[in-house]
């Protein structure tokens, strides 16, 4: 898997017009956690890289756990209906953390800020080993009213009554508009 995706990053670095750029304003996370919003608790984890990116990680920390999930939610960016977007991102959950398992979406919306639609989730698997790098990718079609995305990175929590506080790593993380890609990735 992480074979994969490194080789078709770099095939796509080679082969695509160079507007095929991550969406995201931040998805390496290599100084800080600009571009990204959260309820809970973002900051910059400087000594956690991932693999691809290296040093630099963004680490989110909820309050309390209760069975449910807990995003960092990226900067909205701009979408052209009916197209697809590439999607990708690592995570790590630290042994100390309860958290069983990770995913994402990207959450669209109209010209007027209407939500108009989600993503398939894109999961990671239940109970993945801790304190190493897992990776996930995915691919998905904006919506014919869709103006604009944002890309939510989920933890699930543990159920309720485990005192130990949920937390998680993410790194790696990209929107990428779909040109001569999507045949080719899986
Ligand atoms: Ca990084």
């Amino acid at each position: 898997m992480k074979l994969m995706r490194y080789v078709g990053l770099m095939w796509l670095g080679l082969m695509t017009p160079a507007s095929a750029q991550n969406l995201l304003a931040n998805g390496t996370f290599d100084t800080d956690v600009s571009g990204w919003f959260a309820f809970t608790t973002i900051t910059h984890a400087s000594d956690e890289g991932a693999p691809i990116s290296g040093q630099g990680s963004l680490l989110n920390t909820g309050v309390f756990n209760n069975n449910s999930s807990f995003p960092a939610i990226s900067d909205p960016f701009v979408v052209t209906p009916g197209h697809w977007y590439l999607t990708g991102a690592s995570y790590k959950v630290p042994a100390a953390s309860p958290v069983p398992w990770a995913w994402y979406q990207i959450f669209w919306y109209d010209a007027g800020e209407l939500e108009v639609g989600r993503s398939d989730m894109v999961s990671g698997v239940f109970g993945a080993p801790k304190d190493q790098w897992h990776d996930m990718a995915g691919l998905s079609q904006a919506p014919a009213n869709a103006a604009t995305g944002e890309l939510r990175i989920y933890l699930q929590t543990a159920e309720t009554g485990n005192p130990d506080v949920p937390f998680g790593l993410w790194d790696d993380v990209f929107v990428l508009p779909d040109t001569v890609f999507y045949s080719n990735f899986d």
